[in-house]
């Protein structure tokens, strides 16, 4: 798994654009909340870190990864930001609904990005259980919600 070789935490800071002026969206979801409040928190410290101001940091609560598609349509009528970044966590169950959940979320998430003119980066985790969870949200192998904040900067700066 590319995530047990790359800590999610580290990346080149000298390749990171200025943020300063953009505004950024973040729909994130409850299901799985204290996982999903990790990665919000890694990916708000990062923008803040970069130079975006924390009321250009637009949140939006959905109940679950099934709801973040639309949840990000919104977010982008209503306050056209100039990336958005959606959160999610989904952890293998017993039934089948993690494969719905995941692919219906992938999916309306790459349809957004194709659709809407402005980048929508996917910070979902898709774990097999907590444990993997924690350790991308904070843990052993760093937090996803940074990697995602630097993603939606260089995408949102993108000429
Ligand atoms: C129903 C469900 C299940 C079983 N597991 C998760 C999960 O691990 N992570 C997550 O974000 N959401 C889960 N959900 C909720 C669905 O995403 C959705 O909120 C409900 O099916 C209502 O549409």
């Amino acid at each position: 798994m590319a995530t047990a070789l790359q800590n999610l935490s580290q990346y080149r800071e000298d390749l990171v654009p200025d943020a300063t002026g953009l505004r950024i969206g973040i729909v994130v979801a409850s299901w799985n909340h204290e996982i999903t409040h990790a990665l919000y928190q890694g990916a708000h410290d990062t923008l803040t870190k970069h130079g975006v101001v924390p009321q250009d940091i637009i949140t939006y609560e959905v109940p679950g990864s099934f709801e973040l598609p639309y949840g990000a349509s919104k977010m982008i009528q209503k306050h056209a930001p100039d990336a958005v970044i959606v959160i999610g966590s989904v952890i293998q169950g017993e039934t089948k609904h993690f494969d719905f959940v995941c692919s219906a979320t992938a999916q309306g998430i790459m349809d957004l990005n194709t659709q809407a003119q402005l980048p929508v980066i996917f910070c979902v985790l898709t774990d097999n259980n907590w444990q993997q969870a924690k350790d991308r949200s904070g843990g052993k192998h760093g937090n996803k919600g940074v990697e995602a904040a630097v993603a939606a900067i260089k995408m949102a700066t993108l000429s």
